[in-house]
């Protein structure tokens, strides 16, 4: 299994977020990455390199799932920050103005000129700081997805994109979750582009996929799935219920399994086994796997109870679908087991390739 690991990532690197009513700390820091790194090399699963594609197809490939008015957005976002007020160029961007989702109360369809309102209008939270190396962070986070993608549609049984910020909660248009763009969507777009058929995504994030969910909402070619702690009380609360099933032309192409906090890792394989019956039925030809590893016991933010050793089991079950998988690093702010944990589930896929 190839890794292709983001060169920029430590760009984006926030100060603090908005919690409760205070600043807090960000839990998505760039030490994430390098104990995956780290642990990669001391138990290698393939080559390690930067991804390396070119520029044009990059947007091309960022553009098929993100909108030109949000993309263009954020390639200017700190710059429109710091003219704003030159002393923001010690201060993280975030959102704190937003036009909530009734649309005879606010607009969205006209571009506020104001930077903070516009920033609000490409939010849903006031957690995910942008910085001055976050737009170089995020699109080179999209040229690892888009690396993985191509080494998989010409052959490779598996790839890795190592790359922070994380992507699964960023939409079409927004923001959100510590993530910018969605790295697993442009891989299953690419992969779909590439001449596969039909791609599942299959969310196994603690926090459901609901940047990944909505862009592929109305599509019958692109199958999400996700298990994820339940959002009537975990994070990102507006969406990951059990009744989205998908519209229009992607009616029954969405599969939400929420799990109560506290889960342990018998229920959860249970619900993973239910996600891999539902990818097997729909006849996939490759796999997407936005792999988070704060489901984790030990994780700050999450509350299910998995442990170090659980996540090569669950690398398997994964690898027994026997399909064609980019994995793209998601969420995990045990920062010294994400690591561990993360080689552990990449280690038991490929040993279960292996053995077939
Ligand atoms: N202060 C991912 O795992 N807020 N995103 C939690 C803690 C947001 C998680 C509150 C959690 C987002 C990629
Ligand atoms: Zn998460």
């Amino acid at each position: 299994m190839k890794t292709f690991h983001n060169p920029h990532h430590a760009g984006h690197a926030g100060q603090q977020e908005m919690f409760r009513g205070r600043m807090v700390p960000c839990h998505e820091v760039p030490a994430r990455l390098d104990f995956v790194l780290t642990e990669l090399q001391r138990r290698p699963l393939g080559d390690i390199a930067p991804p390396s594609v070119d520029g044009t197809a990059l947007d091309a490939a960022i553009a098929r799932v993100h909108s030109a008015r949000y993309l263009d957005f954020l390639a200017s976002a700190w710059s429109d920050w710091v003219a704003m007020d030159p002393a923001n160029a010690e201060r993280d961007a975030l959102p704190s103005v937003w036009p909530i989702g009734n649309p005879h109360a606010f607009r969205t369809d006209v571009l506020p000129r104001n930077f903070a309102a516009r920033l609000g209008l490409f939010s849903f939270d006031s957690g995910s700081p942008l910085t001055a190396g976050t737009w170089a962070a995020a699109r080179g986070g999209a040229a690892c997805a888009l690396a993985a993608a191509q080494a998989v549609a010409q052959g490779d049984r598996s790839a890795f994109a190592l790359t922070r910020p994380p992507g699964h909660h960023a939409g079409p248009d927004f923001l959100g979750g510590y993530c910018f763009l969605n790295n697993a969507a442009i891989a299953a777009q690419a992969l779909r582009d590439a001449g596969h058929a039909t791609v599942a995504v299959l969310d196994v994030d603690y926090h459901h996929g609901n940047g990944t969910q909505t862009i592929f909402y109305e599509r019958a070619d692109v199958l999400t799935l996700s298990v994820h702690g339940d959002p009537a009380t975990e994070y990102p609360f507006f969406l990951g219920h059990a009744d989205e099933r998908g519209a229009g032309a992607g009616e029954g192409f969405n599969l939400n399994l929420p799990l109560p906090r506290g889960t342990g890792l018998a229920t959860w394989r249970a619900a993973l086994d239910t996600a891999l019956q539902a990818v097997s039925d729909f006849g996939a030809s490759a796999l997407v796997v936005p792999m988070g590893l704060d489901t984790f016991e030990g994780d700050p933010i999450s509350g299910f109870t998995l442990k170090s050793a659980d996540y090569a089991g669950v690398g398997a079950a994964l690898a027994r679908l026997g399909l064609p998988t980019v994995f793209t690093f998601e969420g995990g702010y045990a920062v010294d087991a994400v690591g561990t944990n993360a080689v552990n589930l990449l280690e038991g896929f490929q040993q279960a390739t292996e053995k077939k």
